[in-house]
């Protein structure tokens, strides 16, 4: 078995002490980074899910192995952020109204952190008005992001967006979305202005988002 590849058993197992530690035996090999993320770390949590689909685990596995992923990630996260020398901008970011999952949204930011900007995480189950309230209380901030994982919570994102709408705050903020769910025409639906499919695109697509907020 290949490092990645226990890496990847690890997290699906959720054997959260010793993921750092092989995490780190990955890096010390030659791993990339990206290579532990996607091929180890992500491909187990797509197992994960499918086995919580169907009903061979359930919740209390699934959030062991979230767990997992997050103590291999503290180990990827000086990796995986880039040099950003020069401040990009705020950005803030959150995941959606009922909406409890993280890991993704955790990387999103990290990811956008490193292309430079200052990121300001209000966390995770977040409502309308809090996403309100903070581009109020920051209003050089340009870019609101929104990231939801389930179906159910979906509708959070249009919520969110027409409530930027009715307190007269859309023209001043470009909004991108995301998540497993979300998709481009869902985006052009809710009247997003971006729409990226993970970590590493959302943050070309905060560049380039501010990048046309300065035309
Ligand atoms: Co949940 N869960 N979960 N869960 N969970 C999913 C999402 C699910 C697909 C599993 C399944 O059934 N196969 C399913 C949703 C089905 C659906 O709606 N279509 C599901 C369900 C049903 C539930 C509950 C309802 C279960 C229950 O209670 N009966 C419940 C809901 C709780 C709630 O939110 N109110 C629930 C709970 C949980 C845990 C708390 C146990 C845990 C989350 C822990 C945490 O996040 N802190 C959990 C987990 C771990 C998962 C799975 C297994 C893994 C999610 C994950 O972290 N993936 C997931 C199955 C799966 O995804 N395969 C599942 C890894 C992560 C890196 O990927 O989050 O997709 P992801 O992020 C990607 C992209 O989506 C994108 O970039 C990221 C990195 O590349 N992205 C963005 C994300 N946000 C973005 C924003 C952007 C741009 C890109 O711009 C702003």
């Amino acid at each position: 078995m290949s490092k990645i590849e226990e890496v990847a058993a690890a997290v699906e197992k959720g054997k959260v002490k010793i993921v750092a530690g092989l995490v780190q035996e990955a890096l010390d090999e030659g791993a990339s980074a990206a290579e532990i993320l996607n091929t180890g770390m992500i491909g187990a949590m797509a197992v994960v899910g499918e086995k919580f689909k169907n009903n061979e685990i359930f919740v209390p596995e699934m959030l062991i192995a979230a767990r997992a992923m997050k103590k291999g990630v503290e180990v990827l996260t000086p990796h995986l952020k880039a040099a950003g020398t020069e401040s990009a901008g705020k950005l803030i970011l959150g995941t959606i109204a009922g909406d409890l999952h993280d890991i993704g949204k955790n990387l999103v930011g990290m990811m956008i952190e490193g292309a430079g900007f200052e990121v300001i995480d209000l966390g995770v189950d977040v409502p309308a008005e809090k996403f309100i309230e903070a581009m109020k209380e920051n209003p050089d901030c340009k870019i609101v992001a929104l990231s939801a994982l389930l179906t159910t919570t979906m509708p959070a994102i249009k919520d969110t967006i027409d409530a930027i709408v009715a307190a007269g705050l859309r023209d001043t903020v470009k909004i991108m979305i995301g998540g497993a769910p979300v998709t481009q025409a869902f985006a052009d639906e809710v009247g997003a202005d971006g729409y990226s499919e993970d970590a590493a695109s959302a943050a070309e697509l905060a560049k380039k988002l501010k990048a046309d907020w300065e035309k």
